[in-house]
C-alpha cells in the first residue's frame, strides 16, 4: 500500500498541513514513550518520524514496537544510515543527501539498505534531501563530511530541488539541521516550492508557533519538529 505519500501528495493539493514530530530513539527514553505518544496526539500531529544520527543497531526496531503499542500514529522512519530501519514501521524516506557530494549519501547507503528493505512491508519513500546552513555545525554535517548550502544561495538551492524532482524524488526535504539556529528561511522554502510539483517537507530548527505557520504559509507541505518537542513535550503549537 502507498498510503503515506498518497496522504501527503493529496494534502498538498489540497493546501492542507501536516505535522510530524521527530523522535530519536538516542534521546527518548523508552519508559517515556507512552507519555510521548500522548502529546504527540495531543499536538494532532500527522507523522511520527523515528531517526537520528548516533542511533545504535537493533534500537529502533525496539523502540518504533514499543511506540505502536500507544499510537496509530503512522510511523516512518527517517534514518541517519542504512542500519536503523525496522518493519515495524509503517514507511521509510528513502533519502539521498542531494545537496552532498559524498557518494557515501548518494548511493553507498541505499545499497547497504536493500538487502533488509527487499524483504520489508515498508513503504518506500524517495526523498531528496537538501542541507541548508542552518547556523551549527549539525550533526548530518559532521556524519555526512558534506558543506550545506547557503541560505542566500537560493539559485543553488532550487536547482538542487529540482534535480532531485527530475531524478525522481516523490519528496523534497529541506534540513536545516537538528537544533538548528535558524530555520529554512521564507524566501528560500518560497522559491523551492515555486519550481517543484512534488511536496515539500522542511525542518530543523522550528520551535514558535509562528515559525511554524511562517513555514506553512511559505509553501512548506509538511514541517518537522524534533528538538523543540524533545525539550518540552507540553510544547503548544
Ligand atoms: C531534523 O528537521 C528535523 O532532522 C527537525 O529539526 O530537531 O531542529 O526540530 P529540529
Amino acid at each position: 500500500t502507498d498510503c503515506i505519500l498518497e496522504h501527503i501528495q493529496k494534502s498538498s493539493k489540497k493546501g492542507k498541513k501536516l505535522l510530524a514530530i521527530l523522535l530519536d530513539p538516542d534521546k527518548t527514553k523508552l519508559q517515556e514513550i507512552s507519555i510521548v505518544s500522548k502529546r504527540i496526539e495531543n499536538l494532532k500531529a500527522n507523522f511520527i518520524f523515528v531517526g537520528g544520527s548516533f542511533v545504535e543497531k537493533g534500537i529502533t526496531d525496539v523502540f518504533v514496537q514499543k511506540l505502536k503499542e500507544f499510537t496509530n500514529i503512522p510511523i516512518i522512519l527517517f534514518p541517519g544510515d542504512y542500519s536503523q530501519v525496522t518493519n515495524k514501521a509503517d514507511g521509510l524516506l528513502f533519502l539521498s543527501l542531494i545537496s552532498g557530494r559524498n557518494p557515501e549519501y548518494l548511493i553507498e547507503q541505499q545499497i547497504k539498505a536493500v538487502p533488509f528493505l527487499k524483504n520489508s512491508n515498508l513503504e518506500i519513500i524517495p526523498t531528496g534531501y537538501i542541507l541548508i546552513d542552518g547556523g551549527i555545525n549539525s550533526s548530518v554535517l559532521k556524519i555526512s563530511k558534506t558543506t550545506a548550502i547557503s541560505q542566500n544561495n537560493i539559485e543553488l538551492t532550487v536547482e538542487t530541488a529540482i534535480a532531485g524532482m527530475y531524478k525522481g524524488k516523490q519528496l523534497i526535504y529541506l534540513e536545516a539541521g537538528s537544533g538548528a539556529k535558524f530555520p529554512v528561511n521564507s524566501k528560500l522554502i518560497t522559491e523551492v516550492k515555486k519550481n517543484i510539483n512534488i511536496p515539500l517537507i522542511v525542518g530543523g530548527g522550528i520551535r514558535t508557533k509562528e515559525q511554524l505557520k511562517n513555514a506553512y504559509k511559505n509553501g512548506a507541505d509538511v514541517v518537522v519538529i524534533g528538538t523543540a518537542f524533545e525539550n518540552n513535550i507540553n510544547l503548544s503549537i
